[in-house]
């Protein structure tokens, strides 16, 4: 098949799954072209199967805002009809599926019809796609989809709660490559806690949803009983007030910020424990990721988390806020080894659930039946 992926080539989630999904697919043999505005960071070495093909808007001082939408669907054409491309997989709403929907019109206007798959990923859905400035749009190109999925049941409901859809939405969670986790080199855990403390850490895009502050404030209870180091992977908006706040609660000293990393899995296999205190997450691909690398989970319960988290085996789950509940679960994990222990093995037997061995077919089969629904 010839697969055209578009997302956001950036750290987020939705970006580091279809950058997976389309890697995944070339390895399979399927060739894929990413169409977006800039190199996905996940992309690694190219294969013989694998094509990147730049969205680039041109800054014509006419503008206060650049008409990206408009270039990207005209891209969208181009690549199609120049590569024959079968169909288009767009990930995250906002503005994909509307230029998604663009594209395959010009296209059906010229006598060719090339469907649009759309995967909802969170945001698109829960902060953005629902506020009146997005609605009317998002609503329209989710129902002109030629099939939509979510990554979640929870996304899939509150899809359903904020906008009019007629279409069937698939669930299909996200997935992990199991191999890329291995701890091959654990003699570097010494960087982090050179005397043997216990490893906490956070991976996220540093946004308000994500309550990075939450996570100082349960690590700062946790050390007070159990020796440990934070560590914090990833930049955004918030890193000014986690700073503040660590000066504040006087934690600097047990911290270490590693900034931005397109490859986390060299870094998780040196945790003993995931922090994950988001106000709203719909799927929680970083804490997938933990457990991938056999950490286990400290989490909030809300949207789609408790699917990928469970209470009790993989982690721990708390409501949005209780950072005494968290911390009171996280050294209830990391009081003795046995038990910590006992919690690393579940968390890799919980990330084998969502291996991409078992989720790549569930693609491939949408896209066959968007394929055949076409030849009909
Ligand atoms: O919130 C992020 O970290 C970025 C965002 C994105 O779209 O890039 O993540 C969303 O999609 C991820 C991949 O499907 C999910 O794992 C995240 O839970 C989801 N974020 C939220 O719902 C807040």
């Amino acid at each position: 098949m010839k697969i055209g992926i578009v997302c956001y080539p950036t750290f987020g989630g939705s970006g580091v799954v279809a950058t997976e999904l389309g890697k995944a697919l070339a390895a399979k043999g399927h060739q894929v072209h990413f169409i977006t505005y800039g190199r996905p960071v996940r992309l690694g070495d190219f294969s013989e199967n694998l094509h990147y093909h730049e969205v680039a808007v041109s800054d014509y001082p006419l503008f206060d805002y650049q008409p990206y939408e408009l270039v990207l669907s005209s891209k969208l054409v181009d690549v199609a009809k120049h590569e024959k491309l079968d169909l288009l997989h767009v990930h995250y709403a906002i503005p994909h599926a509307s230029a998604a929907y663009m594209a395959r019109e010009i296209l059906r206007s010229q006598g060719i019809y090339i469907p649009y798959i759309t995967t909802l990923h969170g945001t698109d859905i829960t902060l953005l796609g629902k506020d009146p400035s997005f609605e009317p749009v998002i609503t329209f190109a989710i129902n002109q989809s030629d099939a939509v999925t979510a990554v979640s049941e929870s996304l899939k409901s509150d899809t359903h709660k904020y906008f009019h859809i007629n279409k069937d939405i698939q669930v299909i969670p996200n997935f992990i490559c199991l191999d890329e986790y291995k701890n091959e080199h654990p003699e570097q855990k010494k960087l982090y806690a050179p005397y043997g403390e216990k490893v906490l850490m956070h991976v996220s895009n540093f946004r308000k949803v994500k309550r990075v502050e939450d996570v100082l404030r349960v690590f700062n209870k946790i050390r007070k009983v159990i020796p440990s180091k934070l560590v914090l992977v990833g930049d955004g908006p918030e890193r000014n007030n986690i700073e503040k706040l660590c000066r504040e609660l006087d934690t600097c000293g047990d911290i270490k910020s590693l900034g931005k990393i397109a490859d986390p899995e060299r870094v998780l296999p040196h945790a003993d424990l995931f922090l994950l205190t988001s106000e709203t997450e719909s799927f929680g691909l970083a804490a997938l990721e933990a457990m991938a690398a056999g950490v286990p989970v400290i989490s909030t319960d809300s949207g789609g988390i408790p699917e990928v988290n469970t209470h009790g085996f993989s982690g721990y789950l708390s409501p949005v806020g209780d950072v005494d509940d968290m911390a009171k679960n996280a050294i209830s994990i990391l009081k003795d080894e046995k038990t910590l222990s006992t919690f690393k093995a579940n968390a890799l037997v919980q990330a084998e659930k969502f291996s991409i061995s078992k989720i790549l077919p569930l693609y491939e089969r949408l896209y066959n039946e968007a394929l055949k629904s076409v030849s009909k």
